[in-house]
């Protein structure tokens, strides 16, 4: 009997991303993200790393080639409808995502710039935050820090300085968007408050804070939107959907 070799109709995402041992974070939570909501995975495991929810025990950085590689033969096999990157542990790292991205300028690329993990560990050097802010940055569709990321990706900036004119310091970077995430602002506010902020706009969006904290909303936001993304929906309702998702995946930890 002869195979028919049938491509899968759901749109594929490339996930560029670490492992987080504990399941809560990372590409596990990237993929079941996106399974959830009917897309397919491809993957470059940037790093792997031993965790608890209490701390960062040990992390590996695979070596840029290997991303690279990976990147490669991800879109050499797959049509790639977006590209969602979480962490990157290292500039080499970073650099070879840069080089390996540059080929296919017409995807479009979130960016969850993760930096520390929930427990405190660091999940980028230094020199990877620089080359992430000369390199990556300008081939960003859409950035998704949380407050301290953003505070600092524009620590240059004083304390003063607005949340809308930080994020539009990262645009002048290169990034197309910024969505800031608002909740880790006035934990006892009745309302969290997320902001869209593009060349031309800067749209509010607010929801009720629920009284929960769960590990990978970071992840699970980006991955909604970049799964959003590539079934077409556009930048406002993409954010808008991953939001959604957010709140029932706190939902399911009340
Ligand atoms: O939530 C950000 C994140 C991303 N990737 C890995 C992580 C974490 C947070 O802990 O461990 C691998």
């Amino acid at each position: 009997m002869s195979m028919r070799n049938v491509s899968a109709t759901s749109p594929v995402v490339l996930v560029i991303a670490g492992t987080d041992s504990s399941g809560g974070a990372g590409l596990v939570r990237d993929i079941a993200t996106m399974t959830a909501l009917n897309v397919e995975v491809a993957c470059a495991v940037t790093a792997v790393t031993a965790q608890t929810d209490q701390r960062v025990s040990a992390v590996l950085c695979l070596s840029p080639e290997m991303v690279q590689q990976q990147i490669h033969d991800a879109f050499a096999t797959r049509h790639i409808a977006a590209v969602k990157i979480g962490m990157l542990g290292n500039a080499a790292i970073v650099q070879a995502v840069a080089l390996a991205l540059q080929q296919h300028d017409d995807v479009p690329v979130i960016l969850d710039p993760v930096l520390l993990s929930s427990s405190g560990g660091v999940l980028l050097d230094a020199a990877g935050v620089d080359a992430l802010m000369s390199q990556l940055l300008p081939r960003v569709t859409l950035l998704t820090p949380n407050l301290p990321e953003l505070h600092y990706l524009t620590a240059g900036y004083a304390a003063q300085t607005s949340l809308e004119q930080r994020a539009r310091y990262l645009i002048k970077q290169g990034v197309q968007a910024v969505l800031v995430k608002g909740g880790h602002a006035e934990p006892h506010a009745d309302e969290v408050v997320d902001m869209l902020v593009t060349v031309q706009t800067c749209i509010p969006m607010a929801a009720s804070r629920l009284p929960v904290q769960r590990r990978g909303t970071g992840c699970t936001l980006a991955s909604a939107i970049a799964a959003s993304l590539a079934r077409g929906s556009d930048l406002i309702a993409a954010c808008q959907q991953g939001r959604q998702v957010v709140l029932a995946y706190l939902q399911g930890a009340e």
